[in-house]
């Protein structure tokens, strides 16, 4: 079974064995310090920009964190949330550290959201998977707990596992959960970033879950990041990535997602390769 979220006009799925989705990350404080600005004044219209910006770049949905000192969440992500749903109808992944502003922006959510994010430490899984179900939304789980990010696949799976047994124990199925399989800096550890796609693999192929990832951490510390993240974004796509959240207006990283969905056979006939080419065209 797929995951499914859900914005105004359209219904996203994603999965194993489907082809490999987009999560524009562009609204995120974080190293922007123009956003922050805006969002510190309580000026959403930048929010509304950016959500159009990314809609148009091809962001299928559009991850919405207003985390940054002075902004209160709470009453700021409910806001950022409805413009950027309202902007664009796209399905919104509600992504922020505090529960309360996740539960307001829930709370105005009328479709299916992905909240962004749980973990496997008790603390987290006891507070985030109630408001999951009591929303219907999906969810990310990020595979880490109280021991922190594990350098083997065997243990991001089991944390992986914990995560989506306790979702069931909250009534939330398993198709919704999506599992973050975490890219680190590789300049750090030249291990990491196959720690990553082995936990992709292994997830997709015998646990049939979905996954996802943020790529742009594997480059930390190098030079020529998009490169290397874009290399990165390949491979996770080949071991069969679900959702990549990236930066969408980077033209080079939606044609290398759209030529790996049609060089893994997820793309028939190249259809959706060649009709955002004829769009960009015009
Ligand atoms: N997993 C999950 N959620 C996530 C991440 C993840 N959410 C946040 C983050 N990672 C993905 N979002 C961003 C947002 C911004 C940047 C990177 C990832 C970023 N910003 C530039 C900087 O910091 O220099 C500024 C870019 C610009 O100005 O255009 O890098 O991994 N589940």
């Amino acid at each position: 079974m797929p995951t499914i979220v859900t914005g105004k006009d359209s219904e996203v799925k994603f999965g194993p064995g489907m082809p490999t989705i987009i999560i524009g990350e562009r609204i995120n404080p974080t190293g922007r310090k123009k956003l922050a600005k805006h969002l510190q004044s309580g000026d959403l219209d930048i929010v509304e920009e950016e959500a159009k910006n990314q809609q148009l770049a091809g962001a299928e949905i559009l991850d919405v964190n207003v985390g940054a000192s002075d902004v209160e969440e709470t009453k700021i992500l409910p806001k950022a949330v409805e413009i950027a749903l309202a902007s664009t109808g796209l399905p919104i992944c509600i992504d922020s550290a505090n529960t309360e502003a996740i539960q307001a922006a829930l709370s105005i959510y009328p479709y299916k959201a992905l909240v962004n994010s749980v973990t496997g430490e008790e603390k987290s899984l006891d507070t985030i998977l109630p408001l999951v179900k009591k929303y219907n939304s999906s969810i990310i789980g990020l595979t880490i707990d109280e021991k922190g990010i594990p350098n083997t696949a065997s243990a991001r799976v089991k944390i992986a596992e914990k995560i989506v047994n306790r979702a069931e124990s909250y009534g939330i199925s398993r198709e919704n959960v999506v599992i973050d399989c975490l890219a680190l800096a590789a300049s750090a550890d030249t291990k990491s970033a196959m720690v990553t796609l082995e936990t992709i693999r292994i997830l997709t192929k015998e646990l049939s879950l979905s996954t996802t990832m943020g790529a742009s951490n594997i480059s930390f510390g190098m030079p020529q990041r998009k490169i290397i993240n874009n290399a990165f974004l390949s491979m996770a796509i080949e071991a069969g990535l679900s959702a990549a959240i990236v930066d969408p207006t980077q033209e080079a990283t939606l044609y290398t997602v759209l030529s790996c969905n049609f060089l893994t056979d997820k793309d028939e006939f190249a259809t959706r390769f060649l009709n955002f080419h004829r769009a960009k065209k015009v």
